[in-house]
């Protein structure tokens, strides 16, 4: 409410100035004798509004090394996946070729906007139109595009591309909801368990339907362990609404999406442990260590504890705005080899397990509450909805 009206009154302020401006140039109507007061443009205005082009190019291009200087170490390092490189090379053959176009174009467009500036001498030419001309302006695009999207096509089929039943792959399903994510292993088996909204109940997060033969070796974890240099296929779901599985360091991103299964395969090259190492990953965590021992030093002196030092971990994100705490919305993503990633597994609950544990200390507690069950009227419909209330009140 406040920012609408500081709004309000700055553009009211802008009108205000306006209108003074216009009273101050009927004041000044024949006070000179030499003054032009004809509102065409004279040869004065036509240079100033060339020199302006000018500067407004150079504007843009000193914007534009200021920023690849001051932010261009914030892009995404190296690759941890087989397909990254191919996904950054598209990405930086496309970048290179906008660049070069917006640096050439809005040269040309700036310069001629100078160079043919208004002229009392000059009277413009009408030039019609030259088929050579526009043959050449249509065809360069066409030529560039289509390749760019020959290889963009080229690039998606080898990186959608799913070899299904690969032997030694590794099932994984992801689960999004508002406002966290699940993930399931497929187990001894290799088989995800069917699974539906309907099925969850109390450890049973996912809603894994327990009658499924399949889904009783799976494994559910709130950390997602991947194997290095093995191939992994995500089954994603969601259970509420959009949601997008986005892990940067391995070029991926599915939408989640309620009431379909999507997937994506990739192969994770780079452990946690040797991302750590990378000078880059190094430098970026050691600026973000000084941030926040700075940060750590105003909040001792306010009286408050320290922040943690951070560690480089990969994540898994939401990249669909999904509501409120979607900022929040990631999981830690460890990549380790393959005997390490063994037996982390090896270690966890199968869900066939953890269910029944949690379906025998349910029966086994003692002071578990009874919920009485809701009166019920002679005609067998139930009581109004206060009277079940108070009861369990
Ligand atoms: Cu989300």
């Amino acid at each position: 409410m406040t920012s609408l009206l500081i709004i309000v009154v700055l553009v009211l302020l802008g009108i205000a100035v306006w209108q003074l401006t216009k009273i101050f140039h009927l004041t000044q109507v024949g006070t000179a004798a030499d003054a032009d007061h004809s509102e065409v443009a004279n040869d004065r205005d036509n240079n100033v509004n060339g020199y302006i082009m000018f500067g407004f190019l150079g504007f843009i291009y000193i914007f534009t090394i200021i920023c690849l200087w001051k932010f261009g170490h914030l892009v995404l390092g190296t690759p941890a996946s087989e397909h990254g490189p191919q996904y950054d090379n598209l990405m930086a053959i496309s970048m290179a070729l906008i660049f070069f176009v917006q640096v050439v174009t809005q040269f040309l467009l700036h310069y001629f906007a100078f160079k043919y500036r208004g002229n009392v001498n000059r009277a413009a030419f009408y030039y019609a139109d030259n088929d050579k001309l526009e043959f050449i302006w249509t065809i360069i695009p066409v030529i560039v595009l289509a390749g760019l999207i020959l290889y963009g096509l080229y690039a998606w089929t080898n990186i959608m591309f799913l070899e299904e039943d690969k032997e030694d792959a590794v099932y994984i399903e992801v689960y999004g909801k508002q406002f966290n994510w699940e993930v399931r292993y497929a187990g001894e088996d290799g088989m995800l368990g069917k699974a539906n909204v309907r099925f969850i109940e109390g450890v049973n997060t996912m809603g894994v339907d327990m009658s499924d033969p399949n889904a009783q070796d799976d494994i559910t974890s709130s950390e997602l362990h991947l194997p290095k240099g093995k191939q992994i296929i995500f089954k994603i779901r969601s259970q509420d609404i959009i949601h997008s599985v986005y892990l940067p360091h391995f070029r991926v991103q599915m939408n989640a999406v309620p009431g379909m299964v999507t997937q994506f395969g990739f192969t994770p090259t780079v452990t946690t442990a040797e991302m750590r190492e990378m000078p880059e990953i190094m430098n970026k965590v050691a600026n973000i260590n000084q941030i926040r021992s700075a940060k750590s030093a105003e909040l001792i002196a306010k009286g408050e504890s320290p922040l943690d030092p951070y560690e480089f971990d990969y994540l898994l994100l939401c990249n669909k705005i999904c509501g409120q705490s979607h900022y929040n919305m990631q999981m830690k993503v460890v990549v380790e080899d393959e005997a390490d990633f063994k037996a982390w597994l090896a270690q966890k609950k199968t869900l066939g397990v953890a269910v029944k544990e949690s379906k025998s200390s349910d029966t086994k507690q003692p002071e578990s509450v009874e919920i009485p069950e809701a009166p019920v009227n002679q005609d067998g419909a139930e009581a109004d909805s206060t009277a079940v209330a108070q009861i369990i009140r």
